[in-house]
């Protein structure tokens, strides 16, 4: 559906969106002013579409997180070991404690399932060779160590808790691999719109070791040369969107096959506006 909108409705739209409005709160406003529920939903959906990219002068404006050496972060001291700037990129020590790691494992290991992937045409999620891994998920705060974790990340992050899809987590076998993608949803791909109408595009990922990995299971980020090797409770965070709306390409990773003995992940994505609550 294409959408005739004034530039005042637009403004005022985009600045609702930014300032963390639902957006079932905004299409209800707009129905009250008088669009069509259909009409007004697809203007939603054009404006957040319309974060589009020019990856080509990615601009790497300063980057939310705290530039300590040793960041205080809800509960916990957390340690920046390395720091890249295209991309942006940091790895973290001491982020989750080896109990803590143990625990997340537990509570996940009777609930995993085979992982799908979001297929880039019609935006429903599907089970896919890309992706060799099984994984189960965590709602926002489900429980007190899950709350924990959520806040910790969100003050280490320094982007708003609501803005957090739940925790995610992966476990992959010997010989599981994730195939190089990007972590935004790619504004070239037919299904992405349906995934920027609830929280918009993603901004940023940190990546979290659960255990020591045997052989194999390195985050690469190919464009820039940079191989992580998993080490428990350690973390790695990378940006993508920056405040001019473009998308940093320069982001696209894998997880290298596992060699030897099993690895496990746990992912949180940021959101530009809440997600959830
Ligand atoms: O397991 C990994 O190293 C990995 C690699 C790429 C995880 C993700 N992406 C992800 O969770 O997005
Ligand atoms: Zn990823």
């Amino acid at each position: 559906m294409t959408v005739a909108m004034d530039a005042s409705w637009r403004n005022w739209l985009q600045g609702n969106l930014a300032r963390g409005c639902s957006v079932e709160s905004v299409v209800e406003s707009m129905v009250r002013g008088g669009f069509d529920k259909d009409v007004a939903s697809a203007a939603v959906r054009a404006v957040l579409a319309g974060e589009a990219p020019d990856s080509s002068s990615y601009e790497y404006d300063t980057c939310p997180v705290s530039p300590d050496r040793i960041i205080h972060a809800h509960d916990r001291e957390i340690y920046s070991v390395l720091r890249v700037g295209r991309p942006q990129l940091i790895l973290f020590g001491n982020v989750l404690s080896a109990e803590e790691c143990d625990q997340v494992i537990e509570l996940s290991e009777g609930k995993l399932q085979r992982s799908t992937i979001v297929d880039p045409e019609t935006g429903h999620a599907e089970t896919i060779r890309n992706r060799s891994s099984e994984g189960t998920y965590f709602t926002l705060s489900e429980n007190p160590l899950i709350d924990r974790l959520d806040r910790r990340i969100s003050a280490l992050m320094n982007w708003p808790l609501e803005n957090g899809e739940g925790l995610q987590i992966l476990r992959y076998g010997v010989g599981g691999e994730y195939r190089p993608h990007f972590d935004y949803f790619p504004p070239d791909q037919p299904g992405h719109a349906a995934h920027l109408v609830r929280g918009g595009q993603r901004t940023a990922t940190l990546l979290v070791y659960l255990n020591d990995v045997e052989r194999g299971g390195e985050t690469v980020f190919p464009e820039a040369d940079i191989s992580i090797s998993p080490r428990k409770g350690n973390a790695v965070y990378f940006r993508y969107f920056n405040n001019f709306g473009q998308l940093d390409p320069v982001t696209k990773h894998a997880g290298a096959p596992v060699l030897a003995g099993e690895k496990w992940i746990m992912t949180k994505w940021m959101r530009r506006y809440p997600y959830s609550g």
